[in-house]
């Protein structure tokens, strides 16, 4: 989290830090004690961990997604579990919209190629205008939704699949992933990630998709199959992909460096000042509110 947020709690409460080598005596000694934890969307919490830490009675998640985190099992131990929704959705979708812009404009490529002094000795190709372009999103929630909205003001038809039926919306529904894929020119996955959606994404829909098709995905790097990923990539059985999520960050597999026609970016989704603030103090409220001995104002559990 941004230093000022963490200032704020080092200010109100005893906080240790897992990911620091040097408080492991100190923190081993507090596990008793501990009673809220703060973690990010893609790290969350461990139910190995939960059981080591008898008092604790929120987990704050700095961030919307909850597949980290096992909702089940800390509510069978009466602990809270929030996250910061609303906040992110504007830059998440703004990180999906600059993705397919990225793939179908050549950014990354352009910007190499100006550096290596390319420009002007070799062609440079040309890209592909999003106007008139079908998008399919793959999960219709906050982010799905401001997604299409912004596609929309570049001229690109909607349509979405997703796990239930979403009243608010006049875009296509279609009937499953699969469905949606054939009738898109570029697939944005927004889905939450949950055992139930764990590579949806699979090689029958990267096929679907097809050899002029563009994935991009700003959800999590488990609902996509990887390997059949890399090898629709290699194998040009879709044209591009704009990624900010995969599986394992920040280790994530090597044969993304190489893999053609591809962006990617080191999950960055929420990640603007504007955004880390608010996500922030949303953090601090739910954790005063425990303290407080009320219900934190965003559990999903
Ligand atoms: C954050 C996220 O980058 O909201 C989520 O689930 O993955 C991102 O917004 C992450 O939570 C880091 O704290």
């Amino acid at each position: 989290m941004m230093p000022f947020i963490e200032d704020q709690l080092d200010a109100a409460y005893t906080v240790h830090r897992l990911y620091d080598p040097a408080q492991k005596v100190a923190l081993e000694a507090a596990l008793p004690k501990i009673r809220a934890v703060a973690t990010g969307g893609g790290t969350g919490l461990s139910n190995e961990w939960i059981e080591k830490l008898p008092s604790l009675g929120v987990i704050a998640i700095n961030g919307v997604g909850t597949d980290k985190v096992d909702l089940i099992f800390t509510r069978s131990r009466n602990i809270d579990v929030t996250t910061t929704p609303g906040v992110l959705t504007d830059d998440v979708a703004d990180m999906g919209i600059a993705l397919m812009l990225g793939v179908l404009r050549h950014i990354a490529k352009g910007d190499a190629f100006v550096r290596q002094g390319k420009w002007g000795r070799e062609g440079f190709p040309l890209g592909n205008s999003p106007k008139g372009k079908r998008v399919g999103i793959l999960g219709l929630g906050q982010i799905g939704k401001a997604f299409g909205r912004r596609a929309e003001a570049f001229g690109m038809s909607v349509r979405y699949w997703n796990r239930s039926a979403v009243a608010d919306t006049s875009w296509k529904s279609c009937v499953s992933p699969v469905d949606l894929a054939e009738d898109s020119d570029v697939l944005a996955v927004c889905i939450a990630a949950s055992a139930a959606t764990q590579n949806i994404v699979n090689a029958d829909v990267l096929k679907a998709l097809g050899k002029t098709g563009v994935l991009v995905n700003v959800a999590r790097g488990s609902v996509i199959d990887e390997d059949a990923l890399l090898a629709a990539l290699n194998n040009g059985t879709i044209a591009a992909a704009g990624l900010d999520v995969f599986v394992n960050e920040p280790n994530i597999r090597q044969d993304f460096f190489t893999a053609p026609n591809t962006v990617l970016m080191p999950h960055q989704g929420s990640a603007t000042v504007e955004t880390r603030v608010a996500m922030g103090e949303l953090v601090l409220a739910n954790i005063a509110a425990h303290f407080a001995g009320e219900k934190p104002p965003t559990t999903v559990n």
